[in-house]
């Protein structure tokens, strides 16, 4: 603080100099009436004013980023994050919102809301389970309601029914499309981004919602007013014509073909499938973590008691994690991701096919992006098991950042 002060008087007496010297100058050049120079004089205070905040809000900054390791500078603030997670059928779903919650504690993301695109509340508990363990029991869940996907096959039952969560039926959870409408109303414009790690039931159930007493706006223009981009696991590059289907597509595909031509932001779609069995994790999160201590690890350790098809046993694909990794830290990176200008054509059961039509509007251009495979997918995959398996910070990151602010 000291330091501060001498740098606050020293900027205000060379202002006070420069200013003082500035007014000799005209008085001794044009000659101004006293009354005139008085009321210069007058404007003085103004002017060290201005220089003071300035100068303090320059000293903070420098002090943050010179002593702060951990707190970003005033201009990276954290990414707002709305995730929507079908967290029933596969446990990546489980790895990518430990990642959120370890680059929370990091000041990197702000979660504002977990929200369920399944119909199983189940996933609702596991995920509000998870939430509790990182100490922000508070984050928000919405899930969707009435008719939709449920492809549960157990293991969040076993989260939810191990470790604390305050979900007890599905009538309780608030239902998605309100969710998202409270949320986005609430926030300024241009400031959101939607990370979608499952099926598309709720942005399309979003965009087709009318303006009410949450807000005058329609969904899409709702959207289009608060969020920045759309980042979602999704699709195969460059096309899938099979019959098999994409995850997250297939399930739901008129949600699909409907988000895709409506909605108003970027979209980016992480497409590919080896890539995502390429980056490999897993394994080292639960043979390092107290699976009866920490939900994450029990989840992925649940799952690979259930299923039988994972090739990687005990690893698993990362391709939840890998949409985490882009839509918080984006493309430009040192794992290179790839993105390709273009625009998906979608069939109504999910099936997709990558091209670049030029004749869409610039508002719905769509990306997809793969992983070449020169790259490191071991070095990507560390990195994010690190934060899959970083451990809780109790208190919210957050205000922790802001008390510390408002004591420098
Ligand atoms: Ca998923």
């Amino acid at each position: 603080m000291t330091g501060f002060l001498k740098q606050l008087n020293m900027n205000n007496i060379l202002s006070y100099n420069f200013n003082n010297k500035l007014l000799s100058r005209i008085w001794n050049k044009y000659k101004i009436p006293w009354s005139c120079l008085i009321m210069l004089i007058g404007l003085l205070p103004f002017n060290i004013g201005a220089q003071s905040v300035k100068s303090s809000a320059h000293y903070k900054t420098e002090h943050i980023e010179k002593h702060s390791i951990n707190i970003p500078s005033a201009n990276e603030k954290p990414v707002k994050i709305i995730f929507d997670t079908d967290m029933d059928s596969d446990v990546d779903d489980v790895g990518a919102l430990a990642m959120l919650h370890a680059m929370m504690t990091n000041r990197e993301v702000e979660i504002l809301a977990v929200i369920i695109s399944s119909t199983c509340p189940t996933s609702a508990a596991c995920a509000d389970a998870i939430n509790t363990y990182y100490g922000r029991p508070d984050i928000p869940i919405g899930i969707k309601k009435g008719k939709g996907v449920n492809r549960n096959i157990g293991y969040v039952d076993k989260v939810a029914g191990k470790f604390p969560n305050n979900i007890r039926s599905g009538e309780s959870i608030p239902d998605a499309k309100v969710l998202y409408r409270k949320i986005l109303a609430g926030l300024p414009d241009k400031s959101v981004k939607i990370l979608s790690v499952g099926y598309f039931t709720n942005l399309k159930d979003l965009l087709k919602t009318p303006g009410d007493s949450i807000s005058k706006l329609n969904g899409r223009d709702l959207v289009n007013d608060k969020v920045t981009e759309y980042v979602c696991t999704g699709g195969e590059y460059p096309s899938d014509l099979s019959f098999q289907g994409n995850g997250n597509f297939e399930p739901d595909g008129e949600a699909v073909k409907y988000v895709n031509e409506h909605w108003p932001t970027m979209l980016t779609f992480v497409a590919g499938e080896q890539y995502f069995w390429d980056v490999k994790t897993g394994a080292r999160l639960m043979k390092e973590c107290d699976t009866d201590k920490n939900p994450v690890a029990y989840a992925y350790k649940v799952f690979h008691s259930l299923v039988t098809w994972d090739r990687l046993y005990p690893d698993h694909h990362s391709a939840d994690q890998i949409s985490v990794y882009v839509a918080v830290r984006g493309f430009e990176n040192k794992y290179t991701l790839t993105k390709t200008l273009g625009y998906y054509h979608i069939r109504n059961n999910g099936l997709c096919e990558w091209k670049t039509d030029s004749d869409k509007p610039l508002r719905r251009i769509t990306y997809s992006l793969k992983v070449p495979y020169k790259v490191s997918a071991d070095n990507l995959a560390d990195e994010i098991e690190n934060l899959m398996m970083q451990k809780p910070y109790k208190q919210n990151g957050l205000v922790k950042m802001t008390e510390l602010k408002k004591q420098l």
